[in-house]
């Protein structure tokens, strides 16, 4: 007898197919995080739990969780940061993730973050919605052109990739990127030494690495003054990759041009001094959200709490 849960609503395809797998599915229709009781709960309750983002199942949460009925947490998502792998392992817990699933929409959430910043896209939205736009002209809110421009890309992975591919064959952009190892994208990249020789290089300097305990904080206020004055910042990954206070001072002193952000240090809490500026580009987390991804990221999370309690090892299994 299967039972397992899904700590939020999720799309119609993936209660069916859960439902065609396990004996019970119980769905829990609350948007907000779980609490750490919740979570303590859920693993004594449950053969297999569904996390997501903000769901924070921290050492806290399996201090005194020795062998739990909970074998798999199968997350929704690639970022998984949010989950101690350590401490769930330790307990006799599985942690899987979905790669794959989310990597062409997310690289799309950079492309809308890049040309928005750049072509100053927010500044201008806002100034046709409150009513002040007095008219063309030729030297109306110029931005830079992304064209021939080079990207710098710190993070070569999937989502890494694709972002070099878009900017390479969509944009006609240069693309240089910042990584452990070299990577053969099938068209001419350099990889740079040092992030701050990227930051020196790029007119555009994407993050796409993943979160964690190892990349928090990877960039502050010393990327910040290697960029260019005219260079834009992007941020798809995790907000606390980034000192979010250095960001703040770099954009408001004019020390770099602009960025565009999906995520923050303390989501979905936006500080007031990052709102009030004209020059950055502020989404609410939506790198994966379309129907079909999240439909598809859900199939697969699915997919690998099946196998779990299956006995087999699932295809996404973090080790
Ligand atoms: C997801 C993400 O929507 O996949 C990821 O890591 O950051 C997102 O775009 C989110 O994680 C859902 O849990």
């Amino acid at each position: 007898m299967s039972r397992v849960y899904l700590t939020r609503p999720l799309p119609e395809a993936v209660l069916t197919r859960a439902r065609a797998l396990f004996d019970e599915v119980e769905v829990r229709h609350d948007t907000a995080p779980l609490k750490i009781g919740q979570m303590r709960a859920a693993l004594t309750l449950y053969d297999g739990v569904l996390p997501t983002l903000g769901d924070m199942f921290s050492a806290e949460v399996f201090r005194d969780a020795e062998s739990p009925r909970c074998k798999v947490l199968a997350n929704f998502g690639v970022g998984y940061n949010h989950i101690d792998v350590a401490a769930a392992r330790a307990a006799g817990v599985m942690v899987t993730n979905t790669p794959g699933a989310v990597t062409d929409a997310t690289a799309d959430i950079a492309m809308t973050l890049i040309l928005m910043s750049a072509r100053r896209a927010g500044e201008g939205e806002r100034l046709v919605r409150a009513g002040g736009w007095a008219g063309w002209h030729p030297t109306q809110m110029l931005g830079l052109h992304v064209t021939g421009k080079t990207v710098g890309i710190i993070g070569m992975g999937r989502i890494g990739q694709a972002i070099a591919r878009r900017c390479h064959f969509g944009f006609g952009m240069n693309v240089i990127y910042y990584n452990r190892s070299e990577k053969d994208l099938g068209f001419d990249a350099d990889r740079a030494e040092t992030m701050q020789d990227l930051a020196a290089k790029a007119d555009i300097v994407v993050v796409a690495v993943p979160g964690g305990v190892e990349t928090h904080h990877l960039i502050g206020a010393d990327l910040f003054s290697a960029m260019k004055p005219t260079a834009h910042f992007v941020n798809i990954a995790r907000g606390d990759i980034v000192d979010e206070a250095a960001l703040i001072a770099a954009l408001g002193s004019g020390q770099i041009a602009g960025a565009g952000l999906d995520v923050y240090e303390h989501e979905p809490k936006v500080p007031d001094a990052l709102r009030a500026l004209e020059n950055v580009v502020l989404l609410p987390h939506l790198g994966t959200a379309a129907l079909e991804v999240r439909e598809a990221m859900g199939l697969m999370a699915v997919e690998n709490l099946s196998a779990a309690l299956n006995g087999e090892t699932p295809p996404n299994l973090i080790s």
